[in-house]
């Protein structure tokens, strides 16, 4: 079934605020004062017009209120770890299609960590959430990153693809994954993922300048967008920032 990505999408091209990271990295690597906030977060996302926010569960929980009073698109993250665990990655299942329905989700993102040991598993838990999200109507974003034993440069151009590709071989609408900065290999990612379209992680906190440079590189090798967090929410400026993003993509 084809799902509509109308509602986390304008033309074609998306601008994602990713808002994982309080579980993901935990607030002391990552937060502020300030960004540490939800509504800090939200706030930025209304105001620069995202084309969605993501959270865990528990923040779309908590801040239902304002977040659909925001008219934000929310894109609730099905899975999630620590990063205190060492050794070969597995998030946790923590919500369900059902619960993102009834909290107001206008998609489903899911992380699956190809070359870990857990990747089987961590696919087929992938296939019920897709399966049941396109039944009911939902896009799914699939965060799309090659981890593991095996993986010794996760960006590399062949796992950068095969991770792209990863994306459109087990149904997902949108795969977000990892640029290693070099625009020719993210051209192929793009092209190998064929009908599954392709959006860009932040990362680390860059200068602006260099982060600008970036994004035009991600957006002329044909990619559909971004879904950032750190670079904005770190950012003095988000706002200004935003804008400028938004013009590129
Ligand atoms: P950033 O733009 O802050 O890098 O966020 C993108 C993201 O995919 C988050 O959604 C996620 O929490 C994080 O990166 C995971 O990165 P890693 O697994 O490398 O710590």
């Amino acid at each position: 079934m084809k799902v509509s990505l109308n509602k986390i999408m304008t033309k074609g091209k998306a601008l994602y605020l990713a808002y994982d990271q309080g579980l993901e990295h935990g607030p002391e690597s990552d937060f502020n004062d300030k960004n540490v906030d939800p509504l800090y977060i939200l706030d930025i996302a209304k105001k620069g017009k995202y084309n969605g926010i993501v959270f865990h569960k528990g923040i779309a929980e908590k801040y239902n209120k304002e977040i659909r009073k925001s008219k934000v698109p929310l894109i609730l993250k099905l899975n999630g770890k620590t990063n205190l665990v060492t050794g070969e990655p597995k998030s946790a299942v923590i919500s369900n299609v059902k619960e993102a329905i009834k909290l107001g989700a206008k998609a489903v993102g899911f992380t699956i960590y190809i070359g870990s040991k857990y990747e089987e598993e961590i696919i087929e838990e992938f296939e019920g959430v897709q399966r049941e999200a396109h039944a009911k109507g939902l896009p799914v974003i699939a965060w799309i990153y090659p981890r593991g034993k095996k993986i010794t440069n996760d960006v590399s151009r062949e796992n950068m693809v095969y991770a792209a590709r990863t994306g459109l071989e087990v149904g997902a609408d949108i795969a977000k994954v990892k640029y290693g900065g070099n625009a020719e290999d993210l051209a192929w990612a793009v092209k190998s993922a064929g009908r599954c379209k392709i959006v860009i992680a932040g990362g680390v906190k860059k200068s602006e300048k260099e982060f600008l440079n970036q994004v035009r590189d991600i957006m002329d090798s044909g990619a559909s967008g971004l879904a950032i967090g750190r670079n904005i929410w770190q950012s003095k400026a988000p706002l200004e920032l935003t804008k400028k993003i938004r013009k590129i993509v």
